[in-house]
């Protein structure tokens, strides 16, 4: 069966009517084209009474079945059998149910059972052994099956006001996350809540706001970017253009190249399974009924911590700062140095360490590898690739990092960088944009199987000292 779907093919697409409004327009994309010729919508409905079924099944028959020992020493770190008061961060505790991708620390993220060459080779793409497109990999995330092109909509949508109150200065991911709180007031699960929606009706609307949010927060970004680095022109989408084809277009980037790495860029950053800081807040906000839009803002929040999504800014500036300080031709020794003296000054090494990962991201690699292709003179990408053999052995010197090995943000800054998108402190902002795909598709998805508020129980240091017994 071929999957692959030509760009003749997308441009059959058609525009579904919109509101509009003077200030803006924006892609909305409503369906896709299945060998079933179900519409997303049509193949959920279907699909959701199974899955109550199945979770039903897995409730009566392996409710009581054990995950994990949960023990202090994960609430609490020891370094050679002493306390060491800093909290664990739950590593490795299985506390979440999240349908849509699951992370082995070996080998990396699977997304519904498919690895990223896997998608590469499976999802449909703008051209013959091109990236896969986002929205092949939204329906994949959505039903766990592979589906093929996806019509587009125009709507009008304006929250340009809300982030022109903001200071020109204010970060990026500001003004972005600001942007999306502004799209929550057409917010349909509000709207049906309000009117006294049924509970078992709850997925509809959160499909409605997820598709809309989807479809909106790259028209949102591309005006934060303009705003902040252009003349703050708003460039209109293309309808021959797929979702990352258009995104990059309405940033001002049309070489085909960036087109594809803004497809692969957002495939691959849409999902890490359910853990991370911003799938696991958009999650636990969206418990408490918080609709789509709600949620996102609050994921964007944790997104924009320099552990997580703020590190690919971290990258580049980190990079750049090497090459102010050692020259482009940086020496093996040099580029040793640096580092030493990064982590002597108390910092981390951004891009590289995970908190589930032990591998190098297999993130990375398809970015190297798309680096090797299209631009393997790149002074940046040859730095990184330097960076690859110098920062994992120093920090193993160090004895307490677990996986020393890089992660996604390592690389997308030079590719990025490459094709001219050279504003790091935007970066995170299209790891947001492209985040919107897997949180919004687990909160369609927590909905239709009613999964319930999240609220774990906490303990005091008193009450750990008190109840629990000495390890033998
Ligand atoms: N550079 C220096 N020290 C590090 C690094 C690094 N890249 N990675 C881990 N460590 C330290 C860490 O700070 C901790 O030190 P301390 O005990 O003094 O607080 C120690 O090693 C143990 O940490 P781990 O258990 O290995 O890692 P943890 O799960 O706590 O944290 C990260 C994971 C990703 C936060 C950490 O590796 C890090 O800070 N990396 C750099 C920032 C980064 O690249 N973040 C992006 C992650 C991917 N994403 O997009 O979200
Ligand atoms: C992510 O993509 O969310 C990061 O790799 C962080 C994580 O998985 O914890």
């Amino acid at each position: 069966m071929a999957f692959f779907r030509s760009v003749t093919a997308l441009s059959r697409l058609r525009s579904r009517v919109g509101q509009q409004s003077n200030l803006s327009n924006s892609v909305r994309w409503l369906q896709m084209q299945s060998s079933a010729d179900l519409d997303l919508h049509s193949q959920l409905k279907e699909m959701i009474p199974e899955q109550q079924e199945r979770l039903k099944k897995v409730k009566s028959e392996l409710g009581k079945a054990q995950l994990g020992n949960i023990t202090v020493d994960m609430v609490m770190f020891y370094v050679n059998s002493c306390l060491v008061e800093v909290i664990g961060g739950m590593r490795g505790m299985t506390g979440l149910l999240w349908e849509t991708s699951l992370l082995d620390p070996d080998e990396g993220i699977r997304f519904r059972g498919l690895s990223i060459p896997e998608c590469q080779k499976l999802l449909p793409a703008a051209k013959p052994d091109g990236e896969p497109l986002p929205e092949g990999l939204l329906w994949l995330l959505l039903t766990g099956k592979v589906g093929g092109g996806l019509r587009c909509d125009m709507i009008s949508y304006y929250v340009y006001k809300a982030i022109d109150a903001l200071p020109v200065t204010a970060h990026p991911m500001t003004q972005f996350a600001s942007g999306v709180m502004a799209l929550q007031v057409q917010s349909e699960f509000q709207e049906a809540y309000e009117k006294g929606i049924h509970k078992s009706k709850y997925w509809e609307p959160t499909y409605e706001d997820s598709l809309n949010l989807i479809a909106r927060v790259p028209v949102v970004a591309a005006y934060v970017y303009q705003r902040i680095y252009k003349d703050g022109k708003i460039i209109p989408k293309d309808d021959s253009l797929d979702y990352g084809g258009n995104f990059s277009h309405m940033l001002g980037f049309d070489d085909p190249k960036m087109l594809e790495l803004m497809r692969l860029y957002v495939t691959i950053h849409s999902d890490h399974e359910g853990g991370n800081v911003s799938a696991h807040t958009g999650h636990l906000v969206a418990s408490a009924l918080s609709d789509p839009y709600l949620s996102f803002a609050a994921a964007l929040n944790g997104l924009a911590g320099p552990l997580h999504g703020l590190a690919n800014q971290e990258v580049l500036l980190w990079i750049k700062s090497v090459v102010d300080e050692c020259g482009e031709n940086v020496t093996t020794e040099q580029l040793k140095d640096y580092v030493w003296k990064t982590l002597n000054s108390g910092k981390v090494v951004p891009g590289f360490g995970h908190g589930v990962l032990r591998k190098t991201d297999p993130r990375y690699t398809c970015q190297r590898e798309f680096a090797l292709k299209h631009l393997p003179d790149d002074p940046l990408f040859q730095l990184v690739s330097k960076l690859f053999e110098v920062v994992p052995p120093i920090l193993t010197k160090l004895g307490k990092v677990k996986n020393p090995w890089p992660n996604v943000d390592a690389h997308s800054g030079v590719l990025l960088n490459h094709f001219g998108l050279a504003e790091a402190r935007y970066y995170t902002v299209l790891f947001g944009v492209s985040r919107s795909l897997g949180i919004c598709s687990q909160l369609i998805w927590d909905r239709a199987l009613g999964l319930p508020l999240e609220r774990p129980k906490s303990v005091t240091l008193d009450w750990i000292e008190k109840n629990c017994k000495k390890a033998a």
